[in-house]
């Protein structure tokens, strides 16, 4: 029932007669799928910036990040291909690994960048420097963001409770992270953050990085003409930990330190918007808001606070359920995209790169991409015979495995497998091996139904294997089609 519906001549024509917009993509750190409040009209962080993107865009309900933490989500998204195909296969890089993305491999960036754009990567990159471990942040930081397409970088290496704590500007720190901080106890509220002891940069404040990364973001767009599309890769630190909100921003929220910086998250997004209002450049640019996966948000939290950073889905980051990696994800672009829609497609994040393609008229190559579908169609509206994608791999922090097809969803393992209890089970004899979950029936992955269906176990299972096996999930000839 789920097939692949390949992009039409129409629609190719008509996305060639566009002008090539502006590309903007604001990728937020651990924000989860409840803490809009276009998402969740019971959320206790007011989102009035992301709210506003939804009214004049189109959100997407059923979207997720192709893994439940950031490094691997930040690869997919970047490459169009899912991140447990490289040599990671669990986890996020440190801060001191080499560069995870392939030189020579196709990003959206280098897409762009060969299409006329000036392409720019400001915020958290966490996906590596150089070629070998650990990276001497006083030498040149090679190869990095400007190897695999981006003209411009500034941003950290990891996230902001990773060492080293400094700012990297192009292939070099900006200043050498040559001091050292202890480690913060960890604080889940109360103003002081969270972050790991280490190396950091003299000059390096954990409360400001948000405000400079944004100071970065606006001043990159403020060098932007309409003589030149431009591409901007935003993917922010927040509301990742440390929750350090500043000044205006504490007490903002119901729900601690960490709705007070959703607020502040928010306010970041809106100089952005802001600026491209302020710029005239807001109706040729097409925006996509989503997360890298979903909130860190405890059971205990929800209780405390009656928020619920993940909506109604089971579990959190991390986690191969869906609190792990369903995500916010709104797009904007005057005059071609309907205001206010909403959408129930199947969607990954990995869909950027070939969707973004289909946007400016490109073919993509046949080994590139290998799990990106183009969901050019759904932004627009048209009507489609079947689902974009055949179905979504699932990837959990430790590794684990999913599968999603249409109401169905087959995990590989049996808990978690993230941060949420329990982690891991050993299966029992006679007893199930995984979860099954009838996403239609049982949002909340509450009813296992492994036992019950082991034709659907079997048939996702094959599919799976298919798409390991095979190193791509889109079909070979899909991009040439295109
Ligand atoms: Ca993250």
């Amino acid at each position: 029932m789920c097939c692949a519906v390949p992009v039409g001549a129409n629609l190719q024509s008509a996305a060639t007669q566009m002008r090539k917009p502006n590309v903007v993509i604001i990728l937020a750190d651990d924000m989860g799928w409840g803490d809009p409040g276009c998402y969740n009209t019971q959320s206790k962080t007011p989102t009035p910036n992301i709210d506003r993107l939804a009214a004049r865009g189109m959100r997407f309900t059923d979207a997720h990040s192709p893994s439940a933490v950031c490094t691997p989500t930040r690869y997919g998204l970047l490459t169009g291909r899912y991140a447990w195909r490289t040599s990671l296969k669990s986890g996020v890089l440190q801060g001191y690994d080499p560069l995870l993305i392939e030189t020579g491999r196709m990003t959206i960036a280098s897409l762009l960048r060969q299409n006329g754009y000036n392409t720019g990567a400001v915020g958290k990159w966490h996906l590596g420097f150089g070629a070998q471990k650990p990276v001497d942040y006083a030498k040149p930081l090679v190869p990095g963001p400007n190897a695999v397409g981006f003209d411009y970088f500034f941003g950290i290496p990891s996230s902001l409770d990773f060492t080293p704590y400094v700012y990297v500007e192009n292939e070099r720190a900006t200043e050498f992270p040559g001091a050292t901080v202890a480690d913060s106890k960890h604080q889940r509220d109360g103003g002081k953050g969270f972050w790991r002891g280490g190396a950091i940069a003299p000059g390096f404040k954990h409360e400001e990085t948000l405000q400079t990364l944004t100071d970065k973001a606006v001043a990159f767009l403020q060098r932007q003409s309409k003589k030149k599309p431009f591409f901007l890769y935003f993917p922010l630190s927040a509301p990742h930990t440390p929750w350090m909100p500043v000044g205006e921003f504490r007490g903002r929220s119901g729900a601690g330190d960490y709705g007070d910086f959703v607020v502040q998250t928010d306010a970041a997004i809106g100089r952005v918007l802001k600026t491209l209002d302020d710029t005239k450049l807001s109706a040729d640019t097409l925006i996509i808001f989503t997360s890298d996966n979903g909130a860190h948000w405890l059971p205990n939290e929800i209780e405390r606070f009656g928020h619920r950073a993940n909506g109604p889905w089971r579990g959190q980051k991390a986690d191969i359920w869906e609190g792990g990696h369903r995500v916010p994800f709104i797009a904007r672009w005057p005059a071609q995209i309907k205001a206010n829609s909403v959408s129930d497609e199947l969607i990954c994040l990995t869909d950027l790169m070939a969707t973004t393609a289909a946007v400016i008229g490109a073919a993509l190559p046949e080994n590139v991409a290998e799990d990106s579908y183009d969901i050019l169609p759904a932004l627009l509206g048209r009507k489609q015979s079947g689902r974009i994608r055949e179905a979504v791999v699932h990837h959990s922090s430790d590794g684990a495995f999913a599968i999603r097809q249409g109401e169905w969803k087959l995990e590989l393992c049996l808990g978690s497998r993230g941060f949420s209890d329990p982690r891991t089970l050993d299966p029992k004899p006679g007893e199930a091996a995984g979860q099954l979950y009838n996403l239609k029936d049982d949002p909340g992955e509450k009813n296992n139904l492994w036992l019950q269906k082991p034709e659907v176990v079997a048939r996702l299972t094959a599919l799976l294997e298919k798409y390991q096996r095979e190193g791509r999930s889109v079909a070979r000839h899909r991009h040439a089609s295109q």
